[in-house]
């Protein structure tokens, strides 16, 4: 059993380093915090004023969303040109917490 016991230390010393480097970035709440996903939906609503737009999306896995329903800021506001309601888009959000930012969006 001398075999058996060299491997169990072996994958105890693999383990070590990949332990290691979460708990360094669990040190790290603000890059840890902020998540960038690609998500498709349709738009319920512009407000070109408040630079905000309305988006039905799908699932985007990467930053843990279901689908839904949520109003996100455009950066910049200027992504908003042309958009209307009722549109089909592809677009790219950024996420921290509950306040979300599209920072490209175009009709698909
Ligand atoms: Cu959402």
């Amino acid at each position: 059993m001398k075999l058996t016991h060299s491997m169990r230390a072996a994958s105890i010393l693999l383990l070590v380093p990949i332990a290691t480097g979460a708990f360094a970035q669990a040190g790290k709440p603000s890059a840890a915090a902020m998540k960038t996903g690609n998500g498709m939906g349709a738009i319920t609503a512009v407000d070109a004023k408040g630079g905000t737009v309305t988006i039905k999306h799908g699932p985007i896995p990467s930053i843990g969303w279901p689908a839904m329903t949520m109003t996100f800021k455009a950066a910049p506001p200027s992504l908003l040109k042309g958009l209307r309601s009722g549109q089909r888009v592809a677009f790219t959000a950024r996420a921290k917490g509950m306040a979300a930012e599209v920072t490209a969006i175009s009709p698909h």
